[in-house]
C-alpha cells in the first residue's frame, strides 16, 4: 500500500512519530541544517550509535541514496533514520539517488515496523536541490512506495518548502 501524505511546515525534531528521517552527510557525525538539529535536540545517543555504525558495517560512511537507523534519543520519536542525499549538479542527473533516499527510509522503515514516519525535504538545503524539483522527486517516490508505513509526513521548515511541496500533493 502507499502511505498517507501530510504536510506541516515546522521543526521536525518535534514531530511525535515512529521514525524521524535525517538528512546527514556520509560520514553519519553530524553537521548543520537538519542534521544539526536532529543531534542537538536529540542529544549524544544518537552519535554514539553513529560512532557504532562507523566502527562496524560503515566504516568508509553511508553511501549517497542509503538509509541507516538509529535511536532517537531525546527526541519524541522512536528512531532516527539517517540518509544521505546527493549534492545537486547542473551536469549529471542525479534525482534516481534523491528518490533513492526516500525508498530506502521507507525501506528501513517498514523493518523497523514504523507506522508513521517524517521526513524532511532532503538535499534542498547545503546540498543546493532546487525544491520544486526536489518535492516533485520526493512525492512522486513516495506515492510509488510499497510500503507497510501508514502515514508519511512532511515536515517543511518554512513556507517557500512548504508551498513547493503543497504544489505536488494537490
Ligand atoms: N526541521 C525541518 N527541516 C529543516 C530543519 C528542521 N529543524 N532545519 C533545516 N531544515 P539541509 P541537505 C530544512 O541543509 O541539503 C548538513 O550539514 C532546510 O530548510 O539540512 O540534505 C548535513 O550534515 C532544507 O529545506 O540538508 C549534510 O552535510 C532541508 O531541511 C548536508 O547538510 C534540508 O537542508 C545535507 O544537506
Amino acid at each position: 500500500m502507499s502511505p498517507t501524505l501530510t504536510l506541516i511546515q515546522g521543526d521536525i525534531t518535534e514531530q511525535a512519530v515512529d521514525a524521524v528521517v535525517n538528512a546527514a552527510n556520509s560520514s553519519l557525525l553530524g553537521g548543520g541544517g537538519v542534521d544539526g538539529a536532529i543531534h542537538r535536540r536529540g542529544g549524544p545517543e544518537i552519535l554514539a550509535e553513529c560512532r557504532a555504525l562507523r566502527d562496524g558495517h560503515y566504516g568508509r560512511g553511508l553511501p549517497t541514496g542509503q538509509a541507516v537507523a538509529t535511536t532517537a534519543g531525546r527526541l519524541p520519536a522512536r528512531w532516527v533514520i539517517h540518509t544521505v542525499g546527493p549534492v545537486h549538479s547542473e551536469s549529471e542527473d542525479r534525482s534516481d539517488l534523491l528518490a533513492s533516499c526516500y525508498r530506502e527510509s521507507l525501506r528501513i522503515a517498514g523493518e523497523l515496523g514504523a507506522r508513521t514516519v517524517a521526513f524532511p525535504a532532503i538535499s534542498t538545503g547545503v546540498y543546493r536541490w532546487p525544491l520544486d524539483d526536489a518535492a516533485r522527486i520526493a512525492v512522486a517516490t513516495v506515492r510509488g512506495a510499497d510500503t507497510a508505513v501508514a502515514e508519511v509526513r512532511f515536515v517543511l521548515f518554512d513556507e517557500r518548502a512548504y508551498a513547493a511541496f503543497a504544489e505536488q500533493v494537490r
